[in-house]
């Protein structure tokens, strides 16, 4: 039985790299471009997978969807056309894929539950990367409805963790944040944060999606997605603190106003996930942060950024 995982170098692929290493195939844009659907069809042809987890996306944090909203939305439209057609016709009895939970209709209702995944618009701030990641929900939801394929999708929250992409204009909040103290520290200025800190996201460690994932390959064929969260929310500001606590900063942080604060929140229900697994502990977020802190120092400048 061969697992196939695709965008397996980006921060939940190299986390699951720790999990697995029989009989996965760890593919990555290297082997296939997967807008592309005969290099697609190809790789599957040639991997035979029996089942697949795919990870790979156009993704980036608020400065990214900004900028790149058309790409966003085409290439991750591709892309999942591409990967999940592929699967159909080479028979994968079993695919895992991934939205977030920035897809969702931007004011709620909260907690944001599968039900109201498609009840309004999502925060114009991702609308093109929301958009295209509801239509994944959607076809893998007509799969199974025509195929009977046992196709689930996965909805975690704000990941982070090592290996992620710490680029400082198009990177997530936490890789951004960890990045822009690294270097206020080294050249003694004062550190930016963007918008009001006011804002609040759940964050989730990329080790804990990766121990889920598996269990979701192994356990669940729900139709319904499951939202991967703990259920806790963090404010932009105590973030902040928490990433220069971990760095040992302590110059001047300003929060520069004219940046986007993007959604205010997007608090998630983990009553489902619960269910299934309710002795799963999340990584706490201080944990998280200080573990990603040590793997970007010991591994600067070869980092994504
Ligand atoms: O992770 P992030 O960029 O994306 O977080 P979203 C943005 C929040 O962090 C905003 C604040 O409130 C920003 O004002 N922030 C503060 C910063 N300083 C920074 C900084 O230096 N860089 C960044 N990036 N933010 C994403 C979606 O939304 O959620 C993605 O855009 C993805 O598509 C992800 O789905 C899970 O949480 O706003």
């Amino acid at each position: 039985m061969t697992i196939l995982v695709t965008g397996s170098d980006g921060l939940v692929g190299s986390a699951l790299r720790e999990l697995i290493s029989e009989n996965v195939y760890f593919a990555t844009r290297k082997d296939a471009d997967l807008t592309n659907y005969q290099e697609t069809e190809s790789l599957f042809n040639r991997i035979k997978p029996e089942k697949v987890i795919h990870l790979a996306a156009l993704v980036g944090g608020i400065g990214g969807n900004l900028m790149h909203s058309g790409e966003y939305f085409r290439d991750n439209l591709q892309i999942n056309i591409n990967t999940l057609e592929a699967a159909r016709k080479t028979n994968v009895s079993k695919l895992v894929s991934f939205m977030s939970t920035c897809v969702f209709p931007n004011e709620g209702p909260y907690p944001l539950t599968p039900e109201t995944l498609h009840l309004g618009q999502p925060h114009p701030s991702n609308f093109g990367y929301a958009y295209a990641k509801r239509m994944l929900e959607v076809q893998s939801r007509a799969y199974r409805a025509q195929w009977g394929l046992d196709y689930v999708v996965a909805i975690p929250t704000n990941i982070f963790g090592p290996r992620d992409n710490f680029n400082l204009i198009e990177g997530h909040v936490v890789p951004a944040l960890i990045h822009k103290t690294y270097l206020a520290k080294k050249e003694k200025t004062n550190l930016t944060v963007w918008g009001s800190g006011k804002p609040l996201r759940e964050f989730v460690f990329s080790k804990d999606v990766a121990k889920i994932t598996l269990w979701m390959l192994n356990n669940y064929s729900d139709s319904e997605p499951l939202i991967l969260t703990s259920g806790t929310e963090t404010s932009i500001r105590d973030l902040v603190e928490c990433v220069v606590r971990e760095m040992d900063f302590s110059g001047e942080i300003n929060f520069d106003k004219t940046k986007p604060d993007g959604q205010f929140r997007k608090p998630s229900s983990n009553e489902a996930l619960l269910e299934r697994l309710p002795n799963f502990s999340f990584t706490k977020l201080s944990d998280g942060v200080k573990e990603t802190v040590e793997w970007f120092n010991g591994n600067y400048p070869s980092i994504r950024k």
